[in-house]
C-alpha cells in the first residue's frame, strides 16, 4: 500500500506537471501516447485502490486550470473528455456494455472524426454568438470570445429561421487545415519567424493570443460536434440529427461523420477513415464511437471525466521520444544540403523509424537540436518523420550547438548559402556524385520516366562505378553492364538484395531493368520535362510548358517574355528555365537521349480551345464532397479550363469546397471570382 501510495504522488505530480505544459505553456514535454499511458496507469491504481482517489485527481480532471491570461467562464454543463480505447478489444467491451445495459442488441452509433485540435463552447443568445470559451478543466474555461470572432467558419449569427433558440451552446474543435499550416509556415520560414511545431500546438496557440489581431492572422477553422446548454428549441431524438441539425443553423460538421450499427460498422469505420486519413484535410488522432438515441445515452450516464456511451478510437501513436545519436547532411539533385538526425530507433505509428528530416539549417537552428539531445519526433503517414521540438530539460550539459559542414560530405566542395536563401547547396554541381544520382533517381521516378526497379541504391552504384555519367548514359546500359554493377556491389558490401544473388535471378533482374529502360524510351514531353530536373518545374509547370509549347524545340527556343506568356510562369520560373537550356552539358545531355532513341509525340501549341472554359485559370481549393480535387480538375480541363494550384492574379476562378484556407482568403483579397461546390456542380450538368 505504500508502495502504492508513492507511486500514485508521483503519478499525479507527473500528470499535473504536463497539464500545465500542455494546457498552459503550449510546449509539452512528453507525447499524447505518453500521457495516456500515465493516466491509464493512474486510473488502474486509483480503481485498485480507491481510497487514493482525490476530488483534485487528475483522473478526476478533464484538463488544466485556467492560465489567468483571459476572463474566466464558469460552462453552463461541463465540457467532457472521451474515454480512449487503443485496440478492437476495447471497443468490443465498449459495445458489449452498451447492448448489455440498454437491451438494445444492434446499437446505432454516430461515428465521426476525432480531429486533433482545441475544444471549444460557443454561446448564442436568440440566435447571436456571444461568448466562446476553451475547455479549460472542464468547468471552468478562458474566455476567447474575440479570438473566436475571426474565425470565419464560425457563425456571428445562427442560420435559418425567425425563432432561433434563447441560448444555444455549440461544442466542438478549433482546427488549422494542414494546408494552412504548411502555407503559414511556409510563409514564417521565409520571413524569418518562427514557424509552428504542428497544426494542433498552431490552433492552440493562435486561439490563445492575447492580441485578436493575431490570431486573426491565422488560418482557424471550426467543426461542430455537440451541444451544451439549450434553452427554447425542440430537439432531435438522436445525436446524428442533431449534427444535420447544426449544418442547418450554419456550423460546418465534417463531411466524414456518419452512423454505423453494432462492433462490425464501427470497425469498419475506423479502417476506412483510417485509409483515408492522410487525405484529409486536418489531422485527426482516432475517430469517436457516441451511441446515437438521446434516451440511451441518458441510461448508460457518465462515468467522472467522461460519458459512458462515448469512446475515442485512438490511432496508434504518431510521436514518440527518442535520442538523437549523430546529425548529418543529405545532398539533393539541386545541391540542396538538408540535415537530417540518426536516432536510437523508437516505434512510432507502428513503425520503426531511426532517421528524421530536419527540413533545412533555419529549422535545425530554430529547434536547436544538437547530439544527445531528447527529442520528441513525429510520423505521419508515409511521410519522413520529422523533429517537432527538443526535451529541454533533458538536454546534457556538454552539448553544443549543430553547425553546417563547410564542404559537401560527397564530393569536398564548398557549401554555400546565398543571402536570403534559407537553403544551403553544394557548389559542385553535376561533378557531386551526390547530385548526379539524385539526378538519376528523379529522372527514373514513376512519375517522371517511369523505370521500375531503378532507385537510389543501383543510382548509388551506377555513378559509384561509372556506368553512367548522366541520364543518357541509361540508355547505353545492357544487361552485362547491370551484372558487372552487381558484381562490383557484392565484392564491396555483400549487401545485393537476397534475390538479386543467384545467377539465373540476377539474369533476370538485370534483363528486367534493361527492358524497363527501353520502355520508357517511348514518352510524352510533360513526363520528358519534369524528368529532366529543371529547378522549380514540377509536374503541374511540366505539363503547362508542353501544352503551351507544343514541342521540346519550340521550349528551348523561347525567351524570357515568350515563358512569361505562360500561365503561371513568373521571373522566378523563366530564369531556372533559361539557364538550364543555356548550359551546354544539359543541351549533350538531351542530344544524347534523342540519340538513344528517346522520343515523345510533338503537336501543336494548344494555347486556346473551343471549349467554355478555354483560356481560363482555374483553383482548385478546399475538401469537396462529390467528387475528388483530380476528378474535378480533369473535367475543368476536358471544358478547356487550365488548372492551377496557386491563386495569383492570373487566375479566374477559385472553386472553394469545404474547409477552403489561405487560398480562398487569398482569392478573396484579390476581388476573384469564386463559386462553392454547389455552381460547380450545377455548371458541370449544364455542359
Ligand atoms: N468528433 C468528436 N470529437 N469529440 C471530442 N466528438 C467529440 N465529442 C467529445 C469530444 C471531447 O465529447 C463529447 C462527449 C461531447
Amino acid at each position: 500500500m505504500a508502495d502504492a501510495a508513492r507511486r500514485h504522488a508521483e503519478l499525479v505530480a507527473r500528470i499535473r506537471d504536463a497539464n500545465h505544459r500542455y494546457y498552459q505553456l503550449d510546449a509539452p514535454d512528453i507525447t499524447d501516447a505518453e500521457y495516456d499511458l500515465l493516466l491509464r496507469e493512474l486510473e488502474a491504481l486509483e480503481a485498485a485502490h480507491p481510497q487514493l482517489v482525490q476530488p483534485n485527481s487528475p483522473s478526476q480532471r478533464v484538463g488544466d486550470a485556467p492560465s489567468g491570461k483571459f476572463a474566466q467562464v464558469k460552462h453552463a454543463l461541463p465540457m467532457l473528455s472521451l474515454a480512449n480505447a487503443f485496440s478492437d478489444t476495447e471497443v468490443a467491451e465498449f459495445v458489449e456494455r452498451i447492448e448489455r445495459e440498454t437491451g438494445d442488441r444492434a446499437p446505432v452509433f454516430s461515428v465521426e472524426p476525432k480531429l486533433d485540435g482545441l475544444a471549444i463552447s460557443l454561446r448564442y443568445e436568440h440566435g447571436v454568438f456571444v461568448r466562446g470559451a476553451t475547455r479549460g478543466d472542464g468547468s471552468t474555461g478562458e474566455d476567447v470570445t474575440a479570438n473566436l470572432r475571426t474565425v470565419k467558419s464560425i457563425p456571428m449569427q445562427l442560420a435559418g429561421g425567425l425563432f432561433p433558440p434563447a441560448v444555444l451552446e455549440v461544442r466542438g474543435e478549433i482546427i488549422m487545415p494542414r494546408a494552412d499550416f504548411e502555407a503559414y509556415n511556409a510563409r514564417a520560414c521565409a520571413e524569418g519567424r518562427k514557424p509552428l511545431a504542428n497544426p494542433r500546438n498552431g490552433a492552440a496557440g493562435s486561439l490563445r493570443q492575447l492580441d485578436a489581431a493575431v490570431t486573426a492572422q491565422r488560418p482557424l477553422a471550426f467543426y461542430a460536434y455537440a451541444l451544451g446548454e439549450v434553452q427554447g428549441a425542440d430537439l432531435p431524438a438522436t445525436h446524428s440529427q442533431t449534427l444535420q441539425w447544426l449544418r442547418q443553423l450554419g456550423f460546418p460538421v465534417s463531411p466524414e461523420v456518419g452512423t454505423a450499427a453494432g462492433l462490425a460498422g464501427l470497425l469498419a469505420y475506423y479502417q476506412s477513415i483510417g485509409e483515408r486519413r492522410d487525405g484529409l484535410p486536418y489531422d485527426i488522432d482516432g475517430v469517436v464511437y457516441k451511441l446515437d438515441r438521446f434516451d440511451r445515452q441518458q441510461e448508460m450516464g457518465f462515468v467522472s471525466r467522461a460519458p459512458r456511451w462515448a469512446i475515442a478510437h485512438k490511432f496508434p501513436a504518431e510521436e514518440a521520444r527518442t535520442t538523437v545519436e549523430a546529425i548529418e547532411v543529405n545532398v539533393g539533385r539541386t545541391g540542396a544540403v538538408t540535415p537530417w538526425v540518426q536516432m536510437t530507433p523508437v516505434q512510432v505509428g507502428g513503425v520503426t523509424v531511426s532517421r528524421a528530416t530536419l527540413h533545412n539549417a533555419d529549422q535545425i537552428a530554430r529547434l536547436d537540436v544538437r547530439v544527445g539531445d531528447s527529442v520528441i519526433i513525429r510520423r505521419a503517414g508515409d511521410v519522413i518523420p520529422e523533429v517537432v521540438r527538443v526535451v529541454e530539460s533533458a538536454r546534457p550539459p556538454d552539448s553544443v550547438p549543430w553547425q553546417m559542414p563547410a564542404h559537401c560530405p560527397d564530393c569536398g566542395s564548398a557549401i554555400e548559402r546565398e543571402v536570403g536563401e534559407v537553403v544551403a547547396r553544394c557548389t559542385g554541381g553535376l561533378f557531386c556524385p551526390a547530385q548526379r544520382v539524385q539526378a538519376v533517381v528523379h529522372f527514373a521516378s514513376r512519375r517522371a520516366m517511369d523505370i521500375e526497379g531503378l532507385g537510389e541504391r543501383f543510382a548509388q552504384d551506377l555513378v559509384a562505378f561509372g556506368l553512367i555519367q548522366t541520364v543518357a548514359d541509361l540508355y547505353r546500359l545492357q544487361v552485362a553492364d547491370f551484372l558487372e554493377m552487381k558484381r562490383r556491389a557484392d565484392a564491396r558490401d555483400d549487401s545485393t538484395p537476397a534475390t538479386v544473388k543467384a545467377g539465373k535471378i540476377a539474369d533476370k533482374w538485370a534483363q528486367n531493368l534493361v527492358a524497363a529502360i527501353d520502355a520508357s524510351r517511348n514518352t510524352t514531353l510533360e513526363r520528358l520535362l519534369f524528368a529532366l530536373g529543371i529547378s522549380d518545374v514540377g509536374e503541374s509547370t511540366a505539363k503547362t510548358l508542353a501544352r503551351h509549347f507544343g514541342s521540346l524545340d519550340a521550349l528551348m527556343a523561347a525567351d524570357e517574355a515568350a515563358l512569361q506568356q505562360v500561365p503561371d510562369i513568373g521571373p522566378v520560373v523563366a530564369a531556372h528555365i533559361l539557364h538550364f537550356f543555356a548550359q551546354s552539358h544539359n543541351c549533350e545531355v538531351i542530344a544524347g537521349l534523342r540519340a538513344h532513341g528517346v522520343h515523345w509525340p510533338e503537336g501543336a501549341p494548344q494555347r486556346a480551345s473551343d471549349g467554355p472554359l478555354s483560356g481560363k485559370t482555374v483553383v482548385l481549393t478546399g475538401t469537396l464532397e462529390s467528387m475528388s480535387r483530380d476528378e474535378a480538375g480533369a473535367r475543368l480541363e476536358a471544358l478547356g479550363a487550365r488548372v492551377s494550384g496557386s491563386v495569383s492574379k492570373k487566375t479566374t476562378l477559385v472553386i472553394a469546397g469545404q474547409a477552403a484556407g489561405s487560398k480562398l482568403a487569398k482569392a478573396q483579397d484579390l476581388g476573384l471570382e469564386i463559386w462553392d461546390e454547389a455552381q460547380l456542380l450545377a455548371f458541370l450538368a449544364a455542359q
